[in-house]
């Protein structure tokens, strides 16, 4: 049995149960606990505060969990990333009152910065040679230099409205983060074996997302053309189509392309195109 730590509520918690349900795990949710056992596959579910899961991966509570690359930064507990998940994607930045002029980082030096993330920050001025004061708040981080707590923040930032409707300029990005899957140091065979299993099925997950299943109708002696211009993973499978002279082209395509190139299929020739979801591809 292999446990992953999970954040109980918050922006993680969904996108990872997704991911899970997507890699064919089935977790009983309904009604949620604090342990949760799949039913179809050797996993349990421990919900957490996300500020908690990189001590509880490290310490062996847990032995995989889903954190923000920022917090596990920031917590700087000994556990492996295992994966880059690709969601829960922002930005640790600092941010100044917009109405004054900035002229680089040296701005800082001497201000008081409002933060959750005191280490990645002292880090990051202690490599610019910026000596700062730090006042470390839980939540509400924006709104500190609007009642005078602080000059500056350094906080999350994923649209930057937050930013804007306090009255705040992002100067400086410090650090990108996304969803990572972290992993004890020290996980035994057996454990490391449905991990590795897990992982396949994420894999296939991953691999999928972007890619469509693309078919097209299209005059046989133009196919070879057309075949010259999908960039498919694979040779495309080509059929004949009852109507004696046409064919059917069958490929997959990254989503971005198949846009870069739907009028050059049409210019060729190309009619009846289908774009279909693919929910698992395996390599
Ligand atoms: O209760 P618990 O401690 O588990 O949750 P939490 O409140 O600490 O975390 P939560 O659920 O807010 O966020 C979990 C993780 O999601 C973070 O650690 C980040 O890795 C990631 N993430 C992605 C974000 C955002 N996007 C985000 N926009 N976390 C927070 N925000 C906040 C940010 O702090 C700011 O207040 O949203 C606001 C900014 O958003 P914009 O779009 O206005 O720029
Ligand atoms: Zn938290």
């Amino acid at each position: 049995m292999l446990r992953i730590a999970v954040q109980s509520k918050g922006r993680l918690y969904e996108d990872t149960m997704a991911l899970l349900q997507e890699a064919g795990i089935k977790i009983n949710s309904s009604k949620r606990t604090l342990l949760a056992e799949a039913r179809n596959f050797p996993l349990e579910v421990l919900f957490l505060r996300d500020d908690d899961i990189p001590q509880t991966v490290a310490s062996g509570v847990a032995d995989i969990g889903v954190v923000g690359e920022n917090e596990f930064v920031e917590r700087n507990e000994q556990a492996d990333i295992v994966r880059r998940l690709g969601f829960s994607k922002c930005r640790l930045s600092l941010a100044i009152p917009k109405s004054i002029e900035y002229p680089g980082v040296s701005w800082f030096d001497g201000k008081t910065i409002a933060t959750s993330y005191p280490g990645i920050l002292t880090r990051f001025m202690n490599e610019q040679g910026v000596r700062m004061n730090i006042h470390v708040i839980q939540g509400s981080v924006e709104i500190a230099p609007g009642i005078g707590l602080s000059d500056g923040i350094f906080d999350i930032v994923s649209s930057g409205a937050t930013l804007i409707s306090n009255n705040l300029r992002e100067v400086e990005v410090v650090m990108q983060s996304e969803a990572l899957l972290i992993g004890n140091k020290q996980l035994d065979a057996d454990k490391q074996a449905i991990l590795d299993q897990l992982l396949f099925r994420i894999q296939a997950v991953q691999t999928a997302e972007d890619k469509k299943y693309v078919l097209m109708n299209a005059p046989t002696e133009r196919v070879k053309d057309i075949i010259d211009v999908l960039p498919g993973i694979k040779s495309p499978t080509v059929m004949p189509l009852a109507t004696e002279g046409w064919s059917s082209i069958h490929t997959v395509l990254d989503e971005k392309r198949f846009w870069e190139i739907i009028g050059q299929l049409k210019a060729l020739g190309a009619e009846g195109i289908l774009v279909l979801p693919i929910e698992k591809m395996i390599l």
